[in-house]
């Protein structure tokens, strides 16, 4: 096994689907968490100056989705077919647009902007993506979002769904309880022994 190190700070966020995926192979890690202010020492290191990153054998890959994207492929979780590898990618390509909203609340000017950010991803995009997600559950049928197996794009899904559930707000937990098909397949995801065990040993941090 390569000796793999990944860099991130101490948050679920982009780095837990990339926890999650080595933990389902049993690939041993060092998951190493900055603390905010060790950041810019660390900032030069990394090949494009934010994390996380995945240090394989001393060489770093950056970008949360080709670090998933690379896992995946060696590990046998990227999809059976090309076209399963496609829908893999679009999965975890409509699942950043929801880190992309969480994203813009937690860097929000302030407080006006941020409630109004919240508003906009429980009312408005939150519904919008969990509902087609749900949709793409009902319509494969195996419970999987692809194919009869579990991809990284279910490993993706859930673990920004875990990060995030709790973090933005109540109600937008409340809002995934409208999706049962979602909040069952984000309970199946977690169940996974493997992941289940490294949940069970992870800090506890509020995303
Ligand atoms: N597109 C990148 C974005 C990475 C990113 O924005 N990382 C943030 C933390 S979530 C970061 O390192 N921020 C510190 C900085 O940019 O100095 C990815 O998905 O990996």
């Amino acid at each position: 096994m390569p000796v793999y190190k990944l860099y991130y700070f101490n948050v679920r966020a982009r780095a837990e689907g990339i926890r999650w995926l080595m933990s389902l192979a049993g690939a041993e890690f060092e998951d190493i968490r900055f603390e905010e202010k060790e950041w810019p020492a660390k900032k030069p290191e990394m090949p494009l100056g934010y994390v996380p990153v995945l240090e394989v054998d001393g060489h770093k890959l950056s970008e949360s989705k080709a670090i998933g994207r690379y896992l995946a492929n060696k590990f046998g979780f990227a999809g059976k077919t090309d076209w399963e590898k496609a829908l893999a990618d679009q999965y975890v390509d409509v699942i950043y647009d929801i880190v992309a909203a969480a994203r813009a609340i937690t860097w929000a000017p302030n407080e006006e902007a941020k409630k109004e950010l919240t508003k906009l991803l429980k009312e408005v995009d939150g519904p919008r993506i969990l509902g087609r997600l749900e949709k793409c559950l009902e319509s494969n049928k195996s419970g999987y979002l692809v194919g009869d197996s579990l991809t990284w794009a279910d490993v993706m899904v859930a673990s920004y769904l875990d990060s995030n559930i709790d973090r933005i707000s109540p109600e937008f937990g409340e809002l995934l309880d409208n999706f049962p098909k979602l909040r069952a397949h984000l309970d199946k995801v977690r169940a996974i022994p493997p992941i289940a065990a490294f949940i069970a040993k992870r800090p506890k941090t509020p995303m």
